[in-house]
């Protein structure tokens, strides 16, 4: 159970080690939404909301997440005693979307009871796994020799599976460029809906690099012409945009619009739900893996603590801290091993990292305190 007592909201800017661009949109500095928990116990948990700057992944931002957070989530959550697993529910009664706004005050009360019960995050959630593959999502480049270049260092350094960004202009032969240098390595590639159906004979020339999958190359709501897709090509759709709930996951299986699912716990509104997807795609036969959103080190610790689960059978946009950021905002850094593993914080109660809080106090570009 926990019993909110108050949410501290603070937006920090974090400046990128190097410009991460997709296909709708490119971020030099992360705008981060971080919430402070406390419980009426005075147990205290930190939280990161994954939503960014610019509405070009999903309609949320920085800005609509603080609105929803302030206006409708906290109030629903403060002076109310509920089970941690009743939180998505209950907010589901009640706000439509906001999804990422309530995943960061859903996934914080978690780490409250693991912190109040001294046990790990992936303990509480269920994760066996110890360890968890790691894989490396790589941005549009402006030549595919550069693409090559990043392609082929990430490997060496030990990643279980290289995404490429992909989008008109940038594709086949990119794809093509990475897999004639590695012949070997696990690759995808993820086009954030940048494609129309009339790309379909287009996008089957990808067929013949062997990729594990294509993410999400329809539009971003879509379940139905992904399905047409996916009859015409025989790489593997994994949907990451489209799947919001466990209805949408529901969706894709009915109709075979994709055959592996991305999780992100922030895009389906936290932990309950994210749960809830891995099951159903457990009992279809249905490989999840972890997506990323450019997290701080915060964040990062809910997504291995996720992945900790058994469905997660595949690599996760888990890099180690040092690929994104100059410096974390935690303690110890986010690492990954030469054989491409991070290791699932087990002796340490709660989210299993120490948040620098005179690092997080000199980054921080706004504050407000719900209670
Ligand atoms: O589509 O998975 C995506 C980052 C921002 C928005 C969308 C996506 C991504 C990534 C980053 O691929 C993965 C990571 O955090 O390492
Ligand atoms: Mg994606």
């Amino acid at each position: 159970m926990i019993d909110l007592r108050q949410i501290v909201l603070r937006e920090i800017r974090l400046p990128l080690r190097e410009p991460f661009r997709i296909s709708s949109g490119v971020v030099s500095e992360r705008r981060i939404l971080l919430l402070q928990l406390s419980d009426a116990d005075g147990t205290t948990a930190w939280s990161e909301c994954v939503a960014g700057e610019h509405p070009n992944y999903s309609s949320e931002t920085v800005e609509t997440a603080w609105h929803a957070i302030e206006q409708w989530i906290a109030p629903r959550l403060i002076g109310r005693s509920i089970h941690h697993d009743a939180i998505y529910d209950l907010l589901e009664e009640d706000i439509r979307g906001h999804d990422m706004a309530k995943a960061a005050v859903e996934m914080g009360s978690w780490a409250l009871v693991a912190e109040r019960q001294r046990m790990s995050l992936a303990t509480l959630l269920g994760g066996a796994r110890s360890q968890v593959e790691v894989g490396i999502s790589l941005g549009i480049q402006s030549s595919i020799e550069a693409l090559v270049e990043r392609a082929s260092a990430a490997h060496a350094q030990g990643y279980r599976k290289i995404k490429i960004k992909i989008m008109p202009g940038r594709d086949i032969d990119y794809v093509a460029g990475v897999r004639a240098a590695l012949p070997d390595a696990h690759l995808m590639a993820d086009a954030n809906n940048a494609y129309r159906l009339e790309d379909a004979d287009h996008l089957a020339q990808l067929d013949r690099f062997g990729l594990m999958m294509i993410e999400q190359p329809l539009d971003h709501l879509d379940v139905v012409q992904h399905a047409e897709l996916q009859r015409r090509l025989t790489t593997p759709i994994c949907l990451d945009e489209s799947i919001t709930s466990v209805l949408r996951a529901r969706d894709m299986i009915a109709l075979d619009s994709g055959r592996i699912i991305n999780i992100k716990p922030g895009r389906v509104g936290g932990f309950t739900s994210s749960r809830r997807i891995h099951d159903l795609a457990q009992q279809h036969n249905i490989p999840v893996w972890c997506g990323g959103m450019l997290e701080s080190g915060v964040g990062r610790a809910y997504n291995v603590a996720l992945a900790s689960l058994p469905n997660f059978s595949l690599p996760g946009d888990l890099s180690p801290s040092a690929r994104y950021w100059e410096r974390d905002i935690v303690t110890p850094e986010w690492t990954m091993s030469a054989q491409g593993m991070v290791t699932v914080p087990r002796d340490v109660a709660g989210i299993g990292v120490q948040v620098d809080l005179d690092r997080v106090d000199n980054l921080t570009v706004r504050t407000q305190v719900l209670a």
